[in-house]
């Protein structure tokens, strides 16, 4: 039977055992399969209840919790809208995606719903509920009211499952809408090219350490454990040690370069802890070939790198089969069967390989476009229906995608992207700023951090500390530059156009 809702694909992959431990958390927590399904049928028929119209968004900004991932799952086989939000956001940055999205519901934790709930109920939502990572809150006590049977809504597979908002290049914030289609597509075909190991041929079991408002750690990570019928070892955050601890009953572990990073900074990484391990993955951010070496010197595994965005979930992948090729380390793979990838110049021609071009996909994962935002989504396909990545790569002959660099001017810092527009805007609002330039430039833990460039105004006294002092203030903590530097002139082109790549140099060694 094909099933067009997420969840009930999903639920159809559980483990005939449904008492089986589903997640365990670093708590020592058990829930089973049938948990899953009884609490998000509870959460689901509380949504329900709510009578929300068709496409209403359920806005969630909480801690990483199982009942988080219950909270998701209600709001698939409600046929609702997910929308997830970085706890690192702020109130300005609420603001905006609240104004934007306009959620039917928002859920968010118990100490930030006085300043939430004034701010979405302003803003027309309707209902506000709160949910903690210690298992309390209004959410969980009103849908405790509700049965454990539900029955998946029926849905079209191009209906929305949810919108993921990735920072604008140039200010605005863009929601990614993502359907059923697209999620469950690329679940599926993962599966398969990963070699996922359901429950009769040992099982496979996944270390979940990312957070869950994000691509990776909410679709790549959870789609893939809950479609294969295997478990998950749930880390309320990433810890090094909590990690450590779990591998050696693990076999499939997904992380950003940092986490790589940190892991190889610890003593107890050695090939013993890894030896029942099956695969590592990698994602989100480039994977220094030092890191990839360095792990396979240590661990005897290879890591695989992969590559994919919001807009479009996973792309390309490195083998995870032997008979499939091996794992080349700084690429990022092979476009995943039924993924169209081109490399063109700024005029569209197609490039040939080897050379370098801006990175073109299509496929049944690419998204519906960006929400109430026709326009910014013609801009960003082509013609013939490709989506422009805005990363800039090369193919080789064996068909491997090496990204090269970014058109965009983004910086991604242990995984988190952070678009220096909006930086600049803030820091050019405060009080004595003339201008300023951020630019992202190597880190060590972080792959890449950003730095401030400032110009003062005449005669104003500014200190770097007091600007970053202030941003913080006002902006999710990723996003503050790790420094400030003041100066009197910035480097231009002929055209006026601060030279970057200058700044990336001068302040990167
Ligand atoms: C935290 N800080 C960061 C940061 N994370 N600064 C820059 N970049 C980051 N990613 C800040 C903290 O606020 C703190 O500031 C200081 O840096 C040190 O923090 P820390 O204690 O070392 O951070 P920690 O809490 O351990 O978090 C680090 C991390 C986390 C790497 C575990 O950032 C993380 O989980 N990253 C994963 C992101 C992710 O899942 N991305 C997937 C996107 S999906 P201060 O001032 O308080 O000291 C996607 C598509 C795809 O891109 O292809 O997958
Ligand atoms: P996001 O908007 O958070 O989904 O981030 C997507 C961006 O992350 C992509 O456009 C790439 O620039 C980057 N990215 C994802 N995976 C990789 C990777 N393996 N190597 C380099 N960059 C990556």
């Amino acid at each position: 039977m094909t099933h067009t809702n997420l969840y009930a694909a999903l639920r159809a992959s559980f483990p005939a055992d449904l008492g089986a431990c589903a997640v365990e958390t670093d708590a020592g927590l058990c829930y089973s399969w049938q948990d899953l399904e009884d609490a998000s049928a509870m959460v689901a028929n509380l949504l329900e209840f709510l009578e929300l119209p068709p496409g209403a968004r359920i806005a969630v900004q909480v801690e990483k919790s199982v009942e988080a991932l219950i909270l998701y799952l209600a709001t698939l086989r409600a046929g609702l809208v997910y929308l997830p939000l970085n706890t690192a956001y702020q109130s300005a940055e609420m603001e905006y995606f609240i104004g934007d999205a306009r959620p039917a519901v928002v859920v968010c934790t118990g100490p930030n719903f006085g300043w939430i709930s004034r701010m979405a109920f302003l803003a027309g939502t309707a209902h506000v509920f709160t949910l903690n990572e210690d298992r309390t809150g209004s959410l969980l006590e009103r849908s405790a009211q509700f049965p454990r049977l539900h029955t998946v809504a029926n849905v079209q597979a191009t209906d929305m499952a949810a919108i993921i908002y990735t920072s604008g290049t140039t200010g605005r914030s863009k929601g990614a809408m993502l359907s059923h289609a697209n999620l469950l597509s690329n679940a599926q075909v993962l599966q398969t090219y990963w070699d996922w190991r359901g429950p009769a041929q040992g099982g496979d079991v996944l270390i979940h350490a990312l957070p869950i408002f994000h691509v990776h750690g909410l679709f790549v990570a959870i789609h893939g454990a809950l479609i294969n019928g295997s478990k998950m070892i749930w880390c309320s955050k990433f810890d090094p040690k909590v990690v450590l601890r779990y591998l050696p009953v693990a076999t499939v572990f997904m992380g950003v370069p940092t986490l790589y990073v940190r892991l190889l900074a610890e003593p107890g990484l050695n090939r013993d802890v890894v030896r029942n391990m099956r695969l590592f993955i990698s994602g989100s951010a480039p994977l220094l070939l030092e890191t990839f070496n360095d792990w396979q010197q240590r661990t005897g595994h290879t890591i695989l790198e992969r590559y994919g965005m919001s807009e479009t979930v996973m792309l390309t992948s490195n083998p995870c089969r032997l008979r499939d090729g091996p794992r080349r380390g700084g690429t990022v793979g092979r476009p995943l069967p039924g993924v169209q990838l081109r490399v063109r110049d700024d005029s569209g021609k197609v490039m040939p390989i080897g050379e370098i071009g801006g990175i073109q996909v299509k496929g049944p994962a690419v998204f519906k476009g960006y929400w109430k935002m026709p326009e910014k989504t013609a801009e960003e396909f082509t013609s013939d229906g490709f989506f422009k990545t805005g990363d800039v790569g090369i193919v080789d002959a064996q068909g491997y995608v090496t990204i090269v660099g970014r058109s965009k001017d983004l910086i991604i810092s242990g995984g988190y992207n952070v678009y220096p527009a909006e930086i600049e805007g803030y820091i050019n609002a405060m009080a004595g700023v003339a201008e300023s330039a951020v630019v992202g430039v190597p880190d060590a833990d972080f792959g890449e951090v950003g730095v401030a460039v400032v110009i003062a105004k005449p005669g104003a006294a500014l200190r770097g500390a007091e600007i970053l002092a202030q941003l913080k203030a006002t902006l999710a903590n990723f996003k503050i530059p790790k420094r400030c530097e003041l100066v009197s002139e910035l480097p231009r082109n002929a055209m006026g156009k601060v030279q970057k790549n200058l700044l990336r140099e001068q302040y990167g060694k």
